[in-house]
């Protein structure tokens, strides 16, 4: 996997990122034909990860692919396939064999093969890009739902017992930290066996535990320990802990950074301090690499959003990588992290669907075990722009929230409403996200203080009158280089006065504790001319980035880069 640091010494691991044979498969013929038994000779070569509507010839292809490359093994030996992400449906076949289908473009999967015999192996998988009214995203969003595998694939060689999983808790207390580390050990031995498990962290080694394994199973064990003098992580003072496991010839290394957060009478509080929180939402996408989104481009982004002066970033609208969420972590840049979940046309059929549900919870799930130890991580997001006027919505909003808390409690649970008038799901979260675009879509910059008033009414209405605001989307669009002497609908300088006004309105109200610009960079949006949808996108961009789609700086940035760091 693409991390900042390495986590395995003892496993050995390898990557199948390369250049694999690829072929489309438009009338889905591929299941039928078995071409996981006899791949089609014509294919062509894909490099993975990649996202191929940016090849040529497939700059609009929404559909089924398939995907073949090769791995060898040298001896009986139990391997794991591990996917980052693949866009959206994806099925596994190792040697014709069927071993798993997917959904979600966004969170990791993996695969187990146990005992592989010695040899070469054939690993194919058939990706389908295609999205309906029951898929997250749903096939109507603001953003191009590129088709591919989009991060690495790796390979990993298991020792018969190995360490499934390490969940790293702790409570603090002053600058004591009680640390608790859940080890999931699992057998593919066909005898019982025993294995010492030791663990350590900066300073701290856990006391060992030796673990009895029947043939086969798992187990599941609890190390704890104490460490004095620690070192909190905080804006801008990326303080990190690395811990280790080791369970018999297999290790397992992951890191965490120990700081507190909670919300108190209508503020957010990082260690006990109260947050102002100045950012701007970002797609992990850029016009050559789709969602592959390289490492090198990703320290260039965090770069411009510190010059920005930003303290965090919404990871709008799904689980960004991982490699993206080690730098923040190192960097000690704030995240808000959520599912791809974009409301804004959907339909209550939708919302109130059993699968769309289903689904819901289970990105959920993959993406906070996957990110649980990023202390980057403040907010877990569970929708956006839905209709949050709705039962159903509220139903929908009871599942998730039950579903983040019951996995993490040591984090808040936000959203973002199109709703905040009306909204009747105020009282289940922690911190609220409003998007409203007065100046844009709706009148001028100045609705946003009638708007503000009536929120605060229904959120007194609705017990939520205390809940810390965050101004989660707001922004005009300007093309980049369109400036003119007045500002004009679509300039550069429309776009800067509307973010400057609306900055002015949220930074003068003492309830609002933060601001997120719509957004950071102009991203390719899903533009059709048999839809509806979008249609005011010109070039086929979302143009509200303060920079263009490759990083240039519009009249915004410098607007906006001055009053976040002016002091408020
Ligand atoms: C919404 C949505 C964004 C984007 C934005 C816009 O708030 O959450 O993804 O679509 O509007 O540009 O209209």
């Amino acid at each position: 996997m693409i991390r900042t640091f390495g986590q395995h010494i003892l496993r050995k691991t390898r990557t199948l990122d390369g250049l694999w044979d690829f072929v489309t498969d438009p009338s889905n013929l591929g299941t039928t034909e078995e071409w996981y038994k006899k791949f089609p000779s014509d294919s062509r070569k894909l490099v993975v990860p990649s996202c191929w509507n940016n090849e040529l010839g497939l700059f609009e292809y929404i559909g089924v692919a398939w995907y073949r490359t090769y791995f060898d093994t040298t001896q009986d030996s139990n391997i794991r396939l591990i996917f980052e992400g693949i866009l959206h449906h994806a099925d596994i076949y190792v040697d014709g064999q069927h071993l798993g289908y997917h959904f979600g473009g966004y969170t990791q999967f993996s695969t187990l093969l146990p005992h592989l015999a010695q040899g070469q192996h054939e690993l194919i998988i058939r990706v389908d890009s295609t999205l309906d009214w029951q898929t997250l995203p749903t096939d109507v969003a603001d953003w191009y739902s590129y088709g591919g595998i989009i991060r690495s694939v790796e390979l990993q060689e298991l020792p018969d017992v190995y360490i499934d999983t390490m969940k790293i808790d702790y409570h603090l207390t002053g600058d004591q930290a009680d640390i608790s580390l859940q080890v999931q050990v699992n057998s593919l031995s066909d005898t019982d066996s025993e294995v010492e498990v030791n663990a350590s962290t900066n300073g701290l080694v856990f006391p060992a535990v030796t673990v009895q394994l029947l043939a086969g199973q798992s187990t599941q064990l609890t190390l704890r320990g104490t460490l004095a003098n620690i070192r909190r992580w905080d804006v801008g003072r990326p303080e990190l802990y690395t811990f280790t496991v080791q369970a018999g010839e297999d290790d397992l290394i992951d890191r965490t950074g120990f700081r507190t957060v909670a919300v108190d009478n209508g503020q957010i509080l990082l260690n006990g301090n109260k947050l102002y929180l100045q950012g701007v939402n970002r797609h992990e996408e850029h016009p050559e690499w789709g969602f592959a989104f390289p490492p090198k481009l990703m320290l260039k982004d965090l770069a411009i959003l510190q010059d920005l002066g930003c303290n965090i970033v919404r990871g709008s609208h799904y689980p960004q990588s991982q490699f993206w969420m080690d730098l923040l972590d190192e960097h000690g840049m704030l995240l808000w992290s959520e599912i791809p979940m974009w409301g804004c046309f959907m339909s209550t059929d939708t919302l109130a669907s059993p699968l769309f549900a289903e689904r819901g919870v289970k990105m959920l799930d993959e993406m906070i075990t996957r990110d649980y130890h990023h202390p980057s991580i403040i907010f877990w997001g569970a929708h956006n722009e839905i209709d949050t006027r709705t039962t159903e919505a509220l139903e929908l909003t009871k599942k998730f929230v039950g579903k983040i808390r019951s996995m993490d409690e040591s984090r808040l649970v936000t959203y973002a409403t199109m709703h905040p008038v009306e909204d009747i799901v105020l009282s289940y979260f922690d911190v609220i996200g409003i998007n409203k675009y007065y100046g844009w879509y709706e009148g001028n910059v100045s609705g946003f203080r009638d708007m503000l008033q009536n929120y605060y009414r229904n959120a007194e209405a609705q017990g939520a009158g205390d809940k810390p605001l965050i101004m989660s989307e707001f922004g005009a669009a300007g093309i980049f280089g369109d400036a003119g002497w007045e500002p004009r609908l679509f300039s550069e300088d429309y776009q800067a006065d509307v973010v400057q006004q609306a900055l002015h309105i949220f930074r003068e109200d003492p309830r609002i504790v933060g601001t997120l610009i719509w957004h950071f960079a102009d991203i390719r949006v899903d533009v059709r001319s048999d839809r509806p949808y979008f249609r005011d996108r010109a070039r086929s961009f979302n143009n509200k980035g303060l920079l263009n789609e490759y990083r240039k700086p519009k009249l915004a940035y410098r607007i906006v880069k001055d009053i976040y760091r002016s002091k408020r």
